[in-house]
């Protein structure tokens, strides 16, 4: 026994083969645009840099490479480069809160008295008022344009070229011959070093490295244009602005140092010229002077603090110290999962190219393990994305993560907060990247203080001296700029839910990680807050329960007082707020009060005449109101998946959300897909939730497998790789639930390195779609309850191979007396 189990502890802690995570293609992105044309402007150009351009990400940094030959193109981005917000333009800037429409609240009054006496025509006319302004929303824009123009022999041809994105180390690459030289290149964005580094090689052959560098600024909309200045100096560029609509500074360093008998860097007239180099090392440190302040957002750096901060990088470091650095960094955190899915160990390069795997997939011509290379890189992928756009002391990933291509981005590229941040951060904990969070929940926080503003003009809820956090409200969109207040539309810009939907995201850091201090500090003060707010927001519909009111189901139907999206969202903020009270021990006042809402809340969960879970109140049969077939949106499910008000253990609801579910169809895109596959697999369809995938990647991915709604946004790619983890294992209902949604086409496989809630890592190894053995770590002391298919005759052991006493709560459970940071082995005959 001892042997055997040493030996799978052995499987399942392999470090995961890193050749296999890595996207590969032949060619460079195509060259379409005109020497001296604007790229970004260009919407070929644009169209390269959406399907087929290489991203990388550090966070705060961000970079997407072309890898093309002669006049090689990187769009650069810096995180926080948005207009928008306060600006000596805007002096009454105030987050777009319009205090003539919400009246300190006597709008919503007012609506809600028209709700209560029935007079529905009117109540809904009036609820065009709660609306607000557009002036200063801003966007997301590009920072630059880097580019690189190799002087060349164009007549000698160029073979054996390859370009691709290693995953597990976050490197883009290029290669190819020349005239007996091998040219490579390296590019990558460090976390550790805050730098975006481009590494150029030329060996063997006569041929050297001649290159021109050039910073481009990118044209766009009014509000991207900028003053700017390029200073040059033998080996160093500096690149540095502001944007004329709000007055943000940004700022570049570029630092060149070339090697080389006769090698050179001298300044150009556009830039910095290379000559006869054999290995060039180029690093870019950028950055602005945004600030997550309210109420002004700055740092209050001059333009030369600025710089003097970004020249405090690693420049001095060698490029291989910079290199291990980064690789260091990345593979530690990507190799934390390895998932096996019938892919086979690869020793090499993935069997095809990626874009020719991609077309191999969409015609129906893969192998079984083909395919499973496809999802699992795909899989590792959003993984990558996700480390790439959201680290450290940063903003949250935004509706493109990190990457924008042009100025004039879908979305203004913003956080979105009625599905599409939350998607974005569906996977972070079960895909083993918590630290991934901390921006979010940085980013909500700072909600709370502009959100005191729009909770004051359209609720009539102040927070006073006496009562510094009396509640915050924001809704669909916001920007970094303390955007709180509703859209200039209703029907998509009204959405006060958001914020206890966004918050389930907020706890779930607690819920995986069991860190009571961040509980306590950070996540607890945020909970309560929007909690605070709904006691004093929710009125009483006929019957004397709790509604919010008005109520609007993204993005469609009646307006109403109370529905089962914003009941159900509201529900599940009470109960977190209750399990969060206990632990920190709050007062009992508190505690009934909350426990008091939840008695008196109108229950989300109606059944109605098709056995479907009803979205509005009002509803009937399935379609007698709003679009109930197909719609994109799932917000009638939000009780299923992400939250946990609906589950095996309410058998009634369930069975009604499948029915909902079935209407609502297969067909969607983007993220649509990626709800999708959560909540089938929250329903343990497997077979199903595995289907859209297999219509995901028919539909939704593009060659460089960013998911396109269109168009490119990034909620797809996470939803998919949290959908995965979905079927791989639950843990919502206070019981680790093993391969709930395992597909048929998943039959045979291995992961390593989930984690669950309640601070577990656990591995899964099964066959014929039946788990063979799992192993778990627990960090924490207490009780662990598994459910599995076969636990009946399931044992458990330690790693010394001990067997350790376990009991069967139900026939499909176990669970054991578990001891903080041991390893336990869940085997079955
Ligand atoms: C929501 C969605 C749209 C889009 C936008 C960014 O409003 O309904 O489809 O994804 O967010
Ligand atoms: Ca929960």
């Amino acid at each position: 026994m001892l042997r055997f189990v040493l030996c799978l502890i052995a499987i399942l802690t392999l470090p995961l083969p890193a050749s296999e995570l890595q996207l590969w293609y032949k060619s460079p992105c195509k060259t379409v645009a005109k020497a001296g044309e604007d790229h970004g402007e260009n919407p070929a150009e644009y169209a390269q840099w959406e399907s087929y351009s290489l991203p990388l990400g550090n966070g705060s940094l961000g970079a997407n490479v072309f890898g093309r030959i002669h006049r090689e193109r990187v769009t650069l981005n810096e995180k926080s480069m948005w207009s928008g917000g306060p600006s000596p333009r805007r002096p009454h800037y105030q987050g777009g809160n319009l205090v003539n429409k919400g009246k300190k609240g006597q709008t919503l009054k007012d609506i809600q008295a028209l709700f209560a006496q029935g007079k529905l025509t009117e109540a809904s006319a009036l609820c065009e008022q709660l609306t607000g302004s557009s002036e200063g929303y801003g966007s997301y824009l590009q920072f630059a344009d880097l580019y690189l123009d190799f002087k060349k022999d164009k007549q000698l041809p160029i073979t054996d070229y390859r370009r691709s994105l290693s995953l597990s180390q976050g490197i883009a690459s290029v290669s190819y011959f020349q005239g007996g030289t091998r040219f490579s290149r390296e590019y990558f964005c460090s976390y550790p070093d805050q730098l975006f580094v481009i590494h150029l090689k030329a060996e063997g052959g006569e041929q050297r490295l001649n290159l021109a560098l050039s910073l481009r600024d990118v044209l766009g909309g009014s509000d991207a244009q900028r003053d700017t200045r390029l200073e040059r100096a033998e080996g160093s560029m500096t690149y540095s602005g502001t944007l004329k609509d709000n007055g943000l500074q940004f700022a570049a360093q570029l630092r060149v140092r070339v090697q080389g008998e006769g090698a050179s860097c001298q300044p150009s007239a556009s830039g910095l010229e290379i000559r006869e180099a054999e290995e060039v090392c180029i690093m870019v440190s950028m950055g602005t002077d945004y600030a997550n302040d309210y109420p002004h957002y700055r740092k209050g750096w001059s333009q030369e603090e600025l710089l003097t901060r970004l020249a405090q990088r690693g420049w001095e470091s060698s490029y291989p110290d910079l290199r291990q650095r980064h690789t260091d960094d990345v593979s530690s955190r990507m190799g934390r999962i390895n998932l096996q899915l019938g892919q086979g160990v690869a020793k090499h390069s993935p069997t095809l190219p990626t874009d020719e795997l991609l077309r191999g997939y969409q015609r129906g011509k893969l192998t079984p393990a083909q395919r499973a290379e496809l999802e699992v890189l795909l899989y590792q992928f959003g993984r990558y994305l996700l480390l790439s756009s959201s680290r450290g002391d940063s903003l949250p990933a935004n509706l493109q993560g990190i990457w924008v291509g042009n100025n004039r981005p879908a979305w203004h590229s913003d956080y979105h907060m009625n599905v599409n941040l939350q998607m974005n951060y569906w996977p972070a904990y079960s895909a083993n990247l918590a630290e991934c969070a901390l921006p979010l929940i940085d980013y909500i926080d700072s909600l709370r203080e502009p959100g005191r503003v729009t909770a004051a003009v359209y609720a009539g809820i102040e927070s006073s001296e006496q009562q510094p956090a009396n509640g915050f409200m924001a809704h669909t969109q916001n920007t970094p700029f303390g955007w709180t207040c509703p859209g200039w539309s209703f029907d998509w810009g009204w959405s006060p839910a958001a914020l206890p939907w966004i918050i389930q995201n907020v706890w779930e850091y607690y819920e995986y990680t069991q860190d009571e201090r961040m509980l306590r500090e950070r996540i607890y003060p945020i909970m309560k807050e929007c909690a605070r707010f709904y006691e004093q927001y929710l009125v009483e519909d006929a019957e004397g329960r709790l509604v919010s009111c008005p109520a609007y189901s993204p993005e469609h139907g009646p307006r109403t007082a109370g529905n089962t999206y914003e009941q159900s969202l509201i529900w599940q903020l009470f109960q977190d707020c209750l399990i969060a009270g206990d632990i920190l021990g709050e007062s009992e006042e508190q505690m009934s009060r909350w426990r008091g809402m939840v008695k008196r809340l109108r229950p989300a969960i109606e059944i109605g005449e098709s056995g479907q879970i009803k979205e509005w109140y009002t509803e009937k049969e399935l379609g007698s109101l709003g679009d109930a077939f197909g719609h994109r949106h799932l917000s009638h499910l939000l009780g299923l998946f992400p939250g946990d008000l609906i589950s095996e253990d309410t058998p009634e609801a369930f069975a009604a959300a499948r029915v909902s579910m079935h209407a609502r169809t297969d067909k969607s895109t983007g993220w649509g897909m990626g709800q999708r596959i959560n909540t089938w697999a929250r329903l343990k369809e497997g077979d199903k939730a595995h289907s859209l995938i297999q219509a995901l990647f028919a539909h939704g991915i593009l060659p460089n497998l960013w998911d396109t709604h269109p168009p490119f946004q990034i909620d797809g790619n996470l939803g998919y790789t949290a959908g995965v983890n979905e079927m791989l294992v639950h843990s919502h209902r206070g019981v680790i639930d093993i391969l709930p949604a395992l597909p048929t086409a998943w039959a045979t496989g291995h992961v390593k390195g989930l984690r669950v809630r309640g601070d577990a890592e656990i591995s899964l190894e099964w066959q014929k779609g039946e788990l063979r053995r799992a192993q778990i770590t627990p960090a924490r002391q207490g009780e662990l309850r598994l459910q599995f298919a076969g636990a009946k005759h399931a044992t458990v052991h330690d790693s010394q191979g001990a067997a350790i006493t376990m009991q069967r709560p139900q026939e499909s459970q176990i669970s054991f007396a578990a001891e903080a940071g041991k390893v336990y082995v869940i085997s079955r005959p």
